[in-house]
């Protein structure tokens, strides 16, 4: 039976692990798309352009695991860009929930939002080899192709 509540407990279940991804959030304390960087601990900056047509530059990313990343935006686009890091399947439900409500604010520690020929910055530590992806979740960014992977060797 196609039950849409059922449907839209399934898409709840799919949401939360983005918002659990916070340090401690797991029992073993590794969560798998890693965690905010501790503030003042060795980092690499890697400079990241939001840029027309909703792309970031470059989109494909290698890093070690345990290293921690200074993220640095530029957005070169005439209208707000985010990055929200996190598991595929979160950030498409995460697409989904904001293209519902298009006012919604991120204030997730995985996610930061860049307002136009403006800068911003996230310090993430990836914990766990693999791939974690990241993207732009405001309305039609996702769907138009505005996002990338980071591949923890
Ligand atoms: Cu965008």
């Amino acid at each position: 039976m196609k039950n849409p509540l059922i449907l839209a407990g399934v898409m709840l279940l799919l949401a939360a692990p983005v918002f659990a991804h916070g340090p401690g959030g797991h029992g073993d304390g590794r969560p798998p798309t890693g965690m905010p960087g501790k503030p003042g601990a060795p980092a690499r900056t890697i400079r990241i352009e939001m840029a027309e047509p909703m792309r970031f530059i470059p989109d494909r990313i290698s890093v070690r695991r345990g290293e921690t990343i200074r993220f640095v935006f530029s957005n070169s686009d005439d209208r707000d860009h985010e990055f929200m890091i996190g598991e595929i399947g979160a950030l498409r439900a995460h697409a989904e929930e904001m293209r519902k409500h298009p006012g919604m604010i991120h204030k997730e520690e995985n996610a930061v939002t860049v307002p136009p020929w403006n800068e911003g910055e996230l310090l993430w530590q990836f914990t766990s080899a693999g791939q974690v992806d990241f993207a732009c979740l405001l309305p039609g960014h996702f769907e138009a192709g505005m996002r990338g992977v980071v591949t923890v060797e």
